[in-house]
């Protein structure tokens, strides 16, 4: 789906699919979990998803002949981390905008993790005082007029590189590499989970998907609390990308699966029950997720096993997108295991 497209290689290539026994036999040992492995997918500043989607954008961004790449995110945002490596390998300048998403207060929150290796790749790292919001941002414009008005010329990447014109195309390489790796298994997964909050890890699979007619398998868990501007948001990528590679067919809305029920207390807040899901993951597989993302998707499949949700002997595909630098940011959540 995908050949047409010129890709900027920034990872390793396929990543690896790892079968969880002990996670699977903890929550009962009905169904089979695995991991597809996303948060090791590169040697740049820890990986990640972002840098999937970042692979299709960068050729755009060279061809366009900007000097430097501006982007918005958290504080401890992990978009952010991976536009200032991208910006280092292909060497462009990075201005990131991190906006204050997260009613968080630990004292090194603004130090440690992403934005610490952010600012050691180079990137100008600029702190906004602005709530959450995963939509296009006035700071956002303001950080590339000012590039413009320093005589640079910047190249805009949106919050999650996710409303950009080639965001999904990353994950529906997802989806066709796990179609490859399902043959090399021989066997192929009944629900692939994912964490979503901009959209277009999401929204890309779903297309991907929608090619062999499993994209109401993509179990999306929300991690934004603010369900309908981010179903909007897949929605809107969903059209754009499916149009891009030419999918054939509308997707229709019951094909775009979102799950609200773990995004509390709110984004970038973790519950008693994500903690709980973070623990169970390290301690039974040494898997490693975070109380912004990863750690909801893990609590979201965690539960979702436990109701029942998913038939007797189902192969459940959970994708690891990586995040683990921000558990820095919560230090004295875990200062106890
Ligand atoms: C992020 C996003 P989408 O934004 O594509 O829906 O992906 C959600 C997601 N897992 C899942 C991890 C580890 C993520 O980092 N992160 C954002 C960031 O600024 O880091 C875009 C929000």
């Amino acid at each position: 789906m995908l050949e047409k497209f010129e890709r900027y290689p920034l990872t390793f290539g396929p990543t690896h699919i790892e079968h969880l026994p002990r996670l699977s036999e903890a929550l009962g040992g009905k169904v089979e979990i695995y991991a597809k492995r996303d948060d090791c997918n590169s040697g740049l500043a820890l990986g990640g998803n972002k840098l999937r989607k970042l692979e299709y954008i960068v050729p755009d961004a060279i061809a366009s002949n900007a000097d430097t790449l501006v982007s918005i995110g958290g504080v401890q945002s992990n978009h952010t981390r991976m536009v200032a490596a991208t910006a280092a390998k292909i060497g462009m300048k990075c201005v990131v905008v991190q906006e204050s998403w997260v009613p968080h207060e630990d004292a090194v929150y603004d130090r440690v993790g992403n934005i610490m290796l952010t600012r050691l790749m180079g990137a100008d790292s600029r702190i906004v005082e602005e709530g959450f919001d995963i939509g296009i941002r006035q700071s956002w414009e303001d950080a590339m007029q000012s590039v413009r008005d320093a005589g640079g010329k910047p190249y805009g990447i949106p919050a999650g590189a996710s409303v950009h014109k080639y965001g999904g195309l990353g994950y529906v390489g997802f989806a066709e590499e796990v179609r490859t790796q399902e043959k090399e298994l021989g066997f192929a997964f009944d629900y692939i989970i994912v964490c979503v909050v901009t959209g277009s890890t999401q929204g890309g699979m779903i297309v991907g998907f929608a090619a062999d007619d499993r994209a109401d398998k993509v179990i999306g868990i929300d991690a934004s609390g603010t369900l309908e501007q981010t179903r909007a948001q897949v929605r809107e990528i969903v059209d754009n990308t499916a149009e891009l590679v030419e999918l054939g067919r509308k997707v229709r809305d019951d094909e775009i699966v979102i799950n609200p029920d773990y995004a509390y207390p709110a984004y970038g807040v973790p519950s008693h029950e994500t903690n709980e899901a973070i623990r169970l993951a390290a301690q039974t597989e040494a898997m490693i997720t975070d109380p912004v993302y990863e750690g909801k998707s893990m609590q979201g499949m965690i539960d979702l096993v436990r109701k029942g949700f998913f038939p007797e002997d189902s192969k459940i595909l959970y994708a690891h997108l990586g995040g683990a630098p921000a558990l820095n940011g919560y230090a004295y959540t875990y200062r106890n295991g």
